[in-house]
């Protein structure tokens, strides 16, 4: 069943000159039949350079948005309309517009993970791979970082002089990592490097060998002669780590580490969206216009 799919699915992107980009956290099948895997800046920018007219961006609404930003003529399909991100959404742009209101001529960063609402009213836009970057540029200045408080107080404690006032924004997912499950699973893998994604619970990322953004840690696995990891971060990130290393052992910090919303598409709503040219991402273009200023000067800096 699957076979036939994948090959419907095959013939559909020729049709309409169409590539299929994957998140790191989807699903393997998904991530099997993708033309590009990766993070939230690199799907962006492999969205932005490809000649493809369609794009199928299998990840949440936030990613596919950002995907729109950056490649405004092409058309930005997203498989599952309703995969939205909680943290995203723990923010809105009036709380924004409130926070430059009460405090002239301070600065905003937003992270990748918010609306186009929220970035185009954000001075800059961060992922976690170029946060720690960018950050250095706006250090001793009067910046508010949403929404992930977590990643925000990583970057505090890392980037010297840099104070951000933090939204108090979380990934669930990855917020919930108690320092508890930390120490038993470290206790039945001794061998084990403990490496974590940032927007884990600073008591977590304290604990950590190694703290990165998805691509850091595929990175890090990857070039370290470490032989077994405990993975802080979501679950789908372990199928390209164990694909593109050979004779390392992984383990999943805890079998919580599963996000909902990245696992609701599926190979039939590739095929659907693909077929009928169904859940078109759309922005309304005054929103575009200045979201597109954030994330440009993102990649501008990173
Ligand atoms: O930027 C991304 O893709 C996200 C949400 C996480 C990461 O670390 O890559
Ligand atoms: Fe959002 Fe967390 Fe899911 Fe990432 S893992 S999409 S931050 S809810």
């Amino acid at each position: 069943m699957n076979d036939l799919l994948v090959k419907e699915i095959e013939k559909l992107k020729v049709e309409r000159n169409a590539v299929i980009l994957a998140h790191y956290y989807q699903s393997p099948v998904i991530q099997d039949i993708a033309d590009y895997i990766g993070d939230s800046l690199a799907l962006s920018i492999a969205a932005q350079n490809t000649d493809a007219d369609v794009i199928v961006f299998c990840g949440v609404h936030f990613m596919a948005e950002t995907a729109k930003i950056i490649s405004q003529n092409k058309t930005v399909l997203l498989p599952e309309l309703d995969a939205g991100c909680p943290m995203a959404d723990m923010i809105d742009s009036d709380d924004v517009v409130a926070y430059k209101e009460a405090n002239p001529g301070a600065k905003v960063m937003c992270y990748v993970n918010s609306t186009a609402a929220v970035k185009a009213v954000s001075d800059i836009c961060v992922t976690s791979t170029n946060a720690m970057q960018i950050a250095k540029h706006y250090a001793g200045q009067k910046m508010l970082y949403v929404p992930d408080q977590n990643l925000g107080e990583y970057l505090n404690g890392q980037v010297e002089g840099l104070e951000l006032d933090l939204w108090p924004g979380h990934c669930c997912i990855h917020n919930n990592i108690k320092p508890e499950q930390v120490e038993l699973m470290c206790a039945k893998y001794p061998d084990a490097l403990l490496i974590v994604h940032p927007e884990c619970n600073p008591k977590v990322v304290a604990m950590a060998d190694y703290v990165g953004s998805t691509q850091g840690l595929l990175n890090y696995v990857k070039q370290t002669d470490h032989k077994q990891f405990i993975v802080g971060t979501e679950v789908g990130i372990l199928h390209q780590m164990e694909l593109q290393t050979e004779g390392k052992e992984f383990h999943l910090l805890s079998d919580r580490l599963w996000c909902k919303n990245m696992k609701k598409t599926d190979l039939n709503k590739v095929y659907d969206v693909l077929k009928n040219m169904t859940n078109q991402i759309e922005i309304e273009k005054s929103v575009l216009e200045s979201a597109k200023y954030a994330v440009n000067l993102m990649l501008e800096l990173s």
